[in-house]
């Protein structure tokens, strides 16, 4: 950490990692197939950003970590030559598998593609980020959805530390060649207590950093924000802390109060695909009527302000591919840009002021 604004828990710092170095608080892009969508690696480069995120689900479903380990890894694979955070599977498990099972030894699950049965363990995650070559790799973990009980919790809790327990082990011994770095990621769902255990059992696992999981599952903002802020407090000061899966200005600017480093998220990307610009003044919805004849860029600043509104709408109608790809290079554009603020404003000390001052604008609750 470089330095901690005077006034909140805000704080600058900076990651080493095996492809560069990353200035944080830093917003990550997804490229969950080893591609951020609808973008080159050079115009993602060219927005300035130091790391991107990729999937172990679907690396391993789709081409398989085999045909991965051919080229060396997957910045050899893709061309990316940057820093890549994988996810452990974990989460998207949960989310994508028809079906999946969890047992003491891992998480059996059928593909979202074809349906074949597989089963990730806490080591066999190890092992594919490895051979994926991820710079920070995540251990794989229990997320749970808003409004379970706390039994439920608890059970997924338990196994989360259990798993990281074996996951710290395995990724200990896969060092060597490989010098990614592991995250544990805390769970225990909307319940005091259970957060501040898997805080206090993962600390004791010493990890090079930290995740929060099991935020942003479908609770309203204010239990968001209430549990963002109450457990990032309890991890290790001194290691980054990720919130893992937040990505709109609001959420990014409450993480960052909260003294949260990192952050993923598909919202900006996958809006921007369906015609959402983000602007100082809020989302604009492209595809609106009232867009029709303005002659105006969505920013001044943006790169690609050389497009008029009417034109861009016009891509969306016409259901041209340049309209996805224009709005994700904007997206990105004005998410680096905010972060690129958010960071000088911390290290004068006005973070408060700056978050103020842009939710202003911007519209509160706005996401
Ligand atoms: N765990 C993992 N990945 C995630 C999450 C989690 O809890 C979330 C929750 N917002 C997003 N991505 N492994």
């Amino acid at each position: 950490m470089k330095h901690r604004d005077e006034f909140c828990q805000a704080r600058r710092g900076e990651i080493q990692l095996p492809h560069g170095r990353v200035q944080t608080p830093v917003f990550m892009p997804v490229g969950t197939q080893g591609t951020v969508k609808a973008l080159s690696h050079q115009m993602v480069e060219d927005i300035g950003f130091e790391i991107i995120l990729g999937n172990t689900y679907h690396l391993y479903l789709r081409p398989g970590t085999e045909v991965i380990a051919d080229f060396g890894g997957l910045h050899e694979f893709s061309t990316w030559n940057r820093n890549i955070l994988t996810d452990s599977g974990g989460f998207q498990v949960f989310s994508l598998s028809p079906f999946r099972k969890i047992t003491d030894e891992g998480v059996q699950f059928r593909s979202h593609i074809d349906g074949s049965k597989h089963m990730l363990t806490p080591e066999s995650v190890v092992e594919i980020q490895r051979v994926l070559g991820s710079d920070i790799q995540m251990v794989l973990d229990v997320c749970t959805e808003h409004g379970i009980d706390k039994k439920s919790a608890h059970k997924a809790l338990t196994t989360t530390t259990r798993w990281a327990k074996r996951a710290k082990d395995a990724w200990q011994q896969s060092l060597g060649d490989y010098r990614g770095a592991a995250f544990g990621i805390v769970q225990g769902n909307f319940f005091e207590d259970l957060r501040a255990q898997s805080a206090q059992e993962l600390s004791e696992l010493d990890f090079p950093g930290y995740a929060i999981g099991g935020l942003s599952v479908g609770e309203p903002p204010e239990v968001f924000e209430h549990f963002l802020h109450y457990t990032a407090p309890l991890l290790p000061t001194g290691k980054p802390k990720y919130v893992m899966g937040i990505g709109t200005p609001d959420y990014i600017l409450s993480a960052v109060e909260a003294g949260i480093d990192m952050f993923d998220c598909v919202f900006p990307t996958r809006v921007a695909r369906n015609g959402y610009f983000f602007s100082r003044d809020g989302r604009i919805n492209i595809k609106n009527e009232r867009y029709r004849r303005d002659t105006q860029p969505i920013d001044l600043d943006s790169p690609i302000s050389m497009y008029s509104r009417a034109y861009l709408r016009h891509l969306f109608k016409a259901g041209e591919m340049l309209g996805p790809m224009l709005a994700t290079r904007h997206n990105l554009w004005f998410l680096h840009t905010f972060m690129t603020e958010i960071r000088t404003a911390i290290e004068e000390n006005r973070f408060l002021e700056y978050k103020n001052t842009f939710l202003e604008r911007y519209g509160r609750g706005m996401g």
